[in-house]
């Protein structure tokens, strides 16, 4: 289920594209300026509403791209059967006509398609920031904006050589002229595609990886695990899943990661699994890590910190505590749960705890932190199964909680975007849910 604010906005800007499209006059210099200030308006508000996090799912919506030797075999034969103009009976002028007809034809046919990518992938400013951040994960940094860009470029290519030819066509005097200048424009709209179609088979690829990444819904309170590697956060998301997680593949991650589900009275949670966070600075941080903060900046989480104090997970425990105090101070406005995890570790004789580290060092944080853990953590075993009852309670306690933040979340943002349909209705550009271009550019 989509959230109003969702719709609202959705409604505008379809209905403001087709009156856009609608309503084309060529602009004068006065014209022009109030159609960019609308624009400009447009954009700040998408801008806005992007940044509050209203409208992922962009990628679900990709338009399907087409091979590039398939585009450009079928726009041979469609061309190839268009037939000159009706009732010219002179020779030379019917084959300069049907010459220049059919390089038409190719050229539209080569780039209607690419016109329509460069529509229909959205520009990667109005991406929900979380799908921003994956773009760049994904296929790294500015590779998207590069390869639609290119694919335009070459748009612009064909029509350009196919214009130019066009036009040498229409000028032939002979049958004969005109049969080899078309085939020579042919030729030519042949071989830049071929030698730079292969930019269309980029984005194709680009498509697919996009599409293929895992379905994040913002109006599902999530639980977030984050912790260090191997410290048990997948054990926990098995044991607080109802039914069985899911493993979802980013493309950038080698191992999956665990998306699950818990329902409660009626109400559904998501719990998710993140790689783990090494010890280090962002920018030595990997794609894996990265993604963990990006779910973390991005999407409404409520956090599940997971502390391994045994020193059987390959990071120290002071480690850990660095680690968890710098996210901790980073993600301080999320609602939080620390658990220390295998705790049947800890009742044991001879823990592993404890015989990795020089403890001497440690001041009396780090000393309490390497005992207990933060304060308020809850132990928790997934071998003997103890805490995990305080655990699962805690947890939807949390989730209801998240559940009101997400409400007043949304009503902030529909007051929001309230406020800019107003503004842009005083201004006298919106009309009743659709803009009016008409009339923002006085031509009704
Ligand atoms: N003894 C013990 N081992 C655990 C517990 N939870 C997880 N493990 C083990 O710790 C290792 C890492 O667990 P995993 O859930 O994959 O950690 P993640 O990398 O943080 O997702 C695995 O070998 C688990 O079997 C626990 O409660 N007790
Ligand atoms: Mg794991």
């Amino acid at each position: 289920m989509y959230s109003m604010p969702y719709f609202c906005k959705h409604i505008q800007s379809t209905a403001y594209d087709a009156v856009v499209r609608g309503s084309y006059v060529p602009a004068s210099v006065e014209e022009t300026k109030v159609k960019d200030e609308v624009k400009e308006k447009e954009r700040k508000s998408k801008a806005s509403s992007s940044e509050k996090g209203t409208n992922v799912g962009a990628f679900q919506k990709l338009p399907m791209v087409i091979p590039s030797v398939d585009i450009l075999s079928s726009a041979l034969k469609k061309a190839k059967r268009v037939s000159p103009t009706q009732g010219i009976s002179n020779i030379a002028k019917r084959e300069r006509n049907r010459a220049a007809k059919q390089l038409d034809a190719l050229m539209k046919e080569l780039a209607v398609p690419l016109r329509t990518y460069r529509e229909t992938f959205p520009n990667k400013r109005f991406l929900h920031p979380y799908e921003r951040s994956l773009v760049e994960l994904t296929l790294g940094e500015g590779n998207y904006e590069y390869v639609l860009g290119k694919v335009d470029d070459l748009r612009k290519k064909v029509n350009s050589v196919g214009k130019e030819h066009a036009a040498i066509c229409a000028k032939s005097m002979t049958k004969r002229e005109a049969e080899e200048n078309l085939a020579a424009g042919v030729n030519k709209l042949e071989g830049i595609f071929q030698q730079e179609g292969k930019i269309v088979d980029e984005l194709l690829t680009i498509a697919k990886t996009l599409r293929a990444m895992p379905v994040v819904d913002l109006e599902t309170p999530t639980l977030c695990l984050v912790g260090a590697p191997n410290v048990g956060k997948s054990s926990l998301v098995r044991i607080l899943s109802t039914g069985k997680p899911e493993i979802c593949n980013y493309p950038f991650t080698t191992r999956g990661i665990l998306m699950g589900h818990i329902s409660f009275s009626y109400q559904n949670f998501q719990v998710t699994d993140t790689p783990g966070l090494l010890c280090r600075s962002d920018e030595e941080r990997n794609n894996l890590e990265k993604l963990t903060l990006a779910v973390l900046t991005h999407l409404p989480t409520a956090v599940l910190y997971v502390h391994d104090l045994t020193g059987e997970c390959g990071t120290s425990v002071s480690d850990q505590f660095v680690i968890y105090k710098e996210i901790k101070e980073r993600f301080s406005d999320h609602l939080w749960i620390d658990v220390v995890s295998k705790y049947d570790l800890f009742q044991e004789k001879t823990p592993v705890i404890f015989a990795t580290e020089d403890q001497s060092k440690d001041d009396d944080e780090l000393a309490k932190y390497r005992k207990e853990g933060p304060d308020g953590a809850i132990r928790v075993s997934v071998k003997s199964s103890l805490g995990v009852d305080e655990l699962k309670s805690r947890v939807l306690e949390m989730l209801t909680s998240q559940v009101n933040r997400i409400q007043v979340q949304n009503s902030s943002d529909q007051e929001q975007l309230e406020e800019t349909h107003t503004s842009l209705l005083l201004d006298g550009f919106v009309d009743s849910g659709t803009v009016n271009l008409d009339c923002a550019l006085g031509s009704s």
